[in-house]
């Protein structure tokens, strides 16, 4: 095969007046007075190409007729011109169409609608501001990745394959295991807790699952966690580690991805502002904000999607909602010692009407509180041992908290629907492509 080269070095203004061969997908193309205008796209790279009538007539007219998506090798001389998209097109002298599209690409220019478009999913990753999703996902990671990396936490892999809930049984998978019951994990935590007596501070990237019974936009099924926990950390320090790391990747973002961004409806200001300290309010003042009777909730209530939209119109950047009622949280949430009625939980939450994108906080260290806890909510501690010796064997005071990929995703690229986040969405009524 005939070395290519990679469309998107050609930019850097290198190759101007060289013959240069490219390759990929024809993703358009229109023809006007004798010349035939294409984008060729490589992957990271899309450039215009050229073919002017004059050339070897089969050459024209083969690709006259291409049909969208086709495969084509391309071979001409780059030259500078202000019309081309990013100031560079080829004018081609000779090529060939490798695969032809065997039909018409069934996703056209025009507006199709959502379920549509769900049912293509495996052609609309093609989509610009799909592959643009794609790479602010990948430099997301990379920033958590790098963040953790140097702050003293090891990066561990857990089982997603599990025997108990840890967000309680209602959002549970439930799998076949031979002749046993198993579910798809819901977070790592549980064995989170273990691994921090052994490596000390950890954190993790790995897919989620919660049987969400509910349409909405902000829920998918199978979703991407990263999620981290630390010994000898209290509530106060886990929030500090939530606002250093999602500032950090923040700014590596607007550094890093910033034509990606200029896709989406979001000004880069917005996001270079959040820095810590994020504010910080209580459950109570949450209640007091949104005013309760407006949000159909009384003290006590979780905080769902409508009331947190109301709640972030008082914010401009991410901000924190600590102290949550013990009976909105899972078993593991340690009560406040100053108000037990309260846990010493936090969300973090997104402005702009996005809600929630982090939940987490200190957990019970203790192994009396933490049985009763467990039997309050209805658990049985036989179904929890492993998870309880861990308070035998040197417990310590400790919190982590998980973050979703694409709930950060949706509020930095302002998207309407959280399956527009991830390639290949997993939803309620979805599990095709
Ligand atoms: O249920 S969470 O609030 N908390 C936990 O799972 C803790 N065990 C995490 C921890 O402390 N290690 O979920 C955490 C985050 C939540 O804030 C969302 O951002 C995201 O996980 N999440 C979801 N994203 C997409 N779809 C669904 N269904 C979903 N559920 C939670």
């Amino acid at each position: 095969m005939e070395n290519a080269v990679a469309i998107r070095d050609i930019f850097s203004g290198a190759a101007d007046g060289k013959k240069v061969l490219v390759r990929g997908w024809l993703q358009n193309k229109r023809s006007s007075g004798g010349i035939i205008f294409l984008l060729v796209r490589d992957g990271p790279g899309v450039i215009q190409c050229t073919i002017r009538k004059g050339v070897e007539q089969g050459f024209f007219d083969q690709f006259l007729s291409a049909k969208i998506e086709s495969t084509v090798t391309l071979e001409g001389v780059v030259k500078p011109d202000p019309r081309a998209p990013g100031g560079r097109e080829i004018q081609a002298s000779s090529g060939k169409i490798d695969y032809p599209a065997l039909e018409e690409f069934p996703i056209a220019k025009q507006a199709h609608g959502p379920e549509f478009l769900l049912d293509q999913r495996h052609l609309y990753v093609r989509d610009e501001k799909m592959r643009a999703i794609l790479k602010i996902r990948a430099a997301i990671l990379s920033a958590v990745r790098l963040w953790f990396d140097s702050h003293g936490y090891l990066e561990v892999q857990v089982p997603i394959l599990t025997s108990a809930a840890v967000e309680g049984g209602s959002t549970l998978f439930e799998v076949k295991y031979f002749d046993e019951k198993a579910y798809l994990t819901q977070s790592w935590q549980l064995y989170a807790e273990a691994l921090i007596a052994s490596v000390g501070p950890i954190y993790t990237v790995a897919p989620s699952f919660r049987a969400e019974k509910s349409r909405t936009r902000r829920h998918l099924t199978e979703y991407w966690h990263i999620e981290a926990e630390a010994p000898w950390c209290d509530l106060d320090c886990i929030i500090k580690v939530e606002e250093l790391m999602l500032s950090h990747v923040l700014e590596q973002l607007v550094k890093n991805c910033p034509v990606e961004l200029g896709l989406f409806e979001r000004n880069v200001e917005d996001l270079a502002r959040v820095k810590p300290p994020f504010p910080r309010i209580t459950y109570d003042e949450a209640l007091e904000k949104i005013g309760p009777e407006k949000a159909g909730i009384k003290w006590g209530d979780d905080l769902g999607y409508e009331q947190e939209k109301l709640l972030t119109v008082h914010f401009d950047r991410p901000f924190f909602v600590t102290g949550y009622p013990k009976k909105t949280k899972a078993f593991y949430h340690k009560p406040d010692p100053a108000r037990p009625d309260v846990t010493l939980s936090v969300d973090m939450l997104a402005p702009e009407g996005y809600g929630e994108i982090t939940g987490g906080g200190q957990r019970i260290e203790e192994y009396d509180a933490l049985v009763t806890r467990m039997r309050e909510e209805g658990l049985d501690p036989k179904s929890y041992e492993w998870y309880l010796d861990l308070r035998k064997y040197g417990s310590v005071p400790h919190s982590g908290f998980g973050m979703g990929l694409e709930r950060l995703v949706s509020w930095v690229c302002r998207l309407d629907h959280i399956r527009d986040a991830i390639a290949f969405p997993r939803l309620i009524n979805r599990v095709y492509p």
